[in-house]
């Protein structure tokens, strides 16, 4: 019997019948993007949802990580985690801006505080963490050193919606916090992304940016892209926010499954993370040892024999990719926890529908 593929994630879609009133509302007053009625609605609704003041949302999160930056108006240097998706430091450097890497912590797999210090020089104007994971950062600390040396902060917050931390969303510390809605993403909107700001001047900004620059019909204050979200991606952001609690039910008895069923298997460390209080559960990363009876690709491979395609991310690291390997900070003997990291990951597949029967299929699998 040929099994059916398994892959890494894949989208929870909501009935399609249910989708169909939207788009008739849609058709019926022809706004088709330019900040229509539901990509307002989608903002209200996100505002709500995720505990947040402000938010612009965005037609992928890599044009609001670009934007986010631009907004602060960021430039010199900037110090970033090398264990990330490509978009974390690309955004820095399409800025004409120089990513500076620093380590991770070896628990959390996020930019280690206790290494920033070191890497600030007079040219540094921000730091840029990633939430990887949906793990918080050790933000505390992260601002204390920013308050210090007077940086600004912008969260890669791309896959840690609905993140709560004691003090509520996690999207609120910092200066700015980026979400992405990819379809990969715990919640999606096929493509799209989003800046969550603290104050309504920054978001107003931020409008004007991802909007060319214009304020009215004959005015344009700033040289803006359009990082605009259409109607149609909004329509399916608000349906989605119906099902999304829904949606991370299913992702938590995921997680407590594996976590049950891995637990005892040496060689294999389950990456977990103290500090928040509400999970999103949008990746299941594992960390495989030398005390696993096979290394970490054989196992890659391994289940890919058996139709089952979990991901390496972040392998490689982004410090590797060739716009990088030169800097001085891309060294790998300046970054042995994060390059320790990219060799023992797997992200198992985790998504809502995925089934109780594929799920034993990938846990017999492993054991
Ligand atoms: N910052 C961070 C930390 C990020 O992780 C990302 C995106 C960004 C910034 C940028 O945000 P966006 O500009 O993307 O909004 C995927 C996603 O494309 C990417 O959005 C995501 N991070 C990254 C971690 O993962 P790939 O190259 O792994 O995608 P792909 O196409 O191989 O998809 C993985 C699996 O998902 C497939 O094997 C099957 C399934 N899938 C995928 C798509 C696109 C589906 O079932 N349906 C789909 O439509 O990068």
């Amino acid at each position: 019997m040929i099994n059916k593929p398994i892959y890494v994630t894949q989208p929870s879609l909501p009935p399609l019948q249910e989708y169909i009133p939207y788009l008739e509302q849609i058709w019926a007053n022809k706004i088709l993007t330019n900040g229509g009625p539901m990509h307002q609605q989608l903002e209200a609704e996100l505002c709500t949802y995720l505990g947040v003041e402000h938010i612009s949302v965005f037609n992928n999160g890599t044009n609001a990580l670009l934007t986010a930056l631009q907004a602060l108006k960021i430039s010199g240097e900037v110090i970033t985690t090398p264990y990330s998706f490509v978009a974390t430091a690309h955004s820095i450097l399409w800025n004409g801006i120089q990513p500076v890497f620093v380590d991770v912590d070896p628990e959390t797999l996020n930019l280690d505080p206790r290494k920033i210090e070191a890497a600030i020089t007079d040219k540094t104007t921000a730091i840029m963490p990633v939430h990887c994971y949906g793990n918080p950062c050790d933000v505390d600390a992260i601002q204390a050193i920013a308050d210090k040396h007077h940086l600004k902060v912008i969260y890669d917050a791309a896959h840690a919606f609905g993140v709560k931390v004691a003090k509520g969303s996690i999207l609120n510390y910092g200066d700015l916090s980026v979400l992405s809605f990819h379809a990969t993403k715990v919640f999606n909107t096929f493509e799209g992304g989003a800046i969550v700001s603290p104050d309504a001047a920054t978001k107003k900004y931020i409008d004007q940016l991802k909007n060319f620059g214009f304020v009215d019909e004959v005015t344009v204050v700033t040289a803006g892209i359009n990082g605009k979200m259409s109607e149609v991606n909004a329509a399916f952001g608000l349906l989605q926010l119906q099902y999304i609690d829904q949606a991370l039910a299913r992702r938590a008895e995921i997680d407590a499954r594996y976590r049950s069923a891995l637990q005892d298997i040496a060689g294999i460390r389950i990456i977990t993370s103290t500090r928040q209080v509400t999970e999103n559960y949008s990746y299941f990363p594992i960390l495989i040892s030398s005390d696993y009876p096979i290394s970490r690709d054989a196992l890659y491979q391994k289940l890919k024999d058996h139709q089952v395609f979990a991901r390496r991310y972040f392998y490689p690291l982004i410090s590797e990719f060739p716009m990088y390997k030169h800097m001085p900070s891309a060294a790998p003997a300046h970054l042995p926890i994060a390059h320790a990291a990219a060799n023992q990951v797997l992200c198992l597949p985790i998504y809502p529908d995925l089934t109780a029967a594929d799920q034993q299929r990938i846990i017999d699998l492993l054991r």
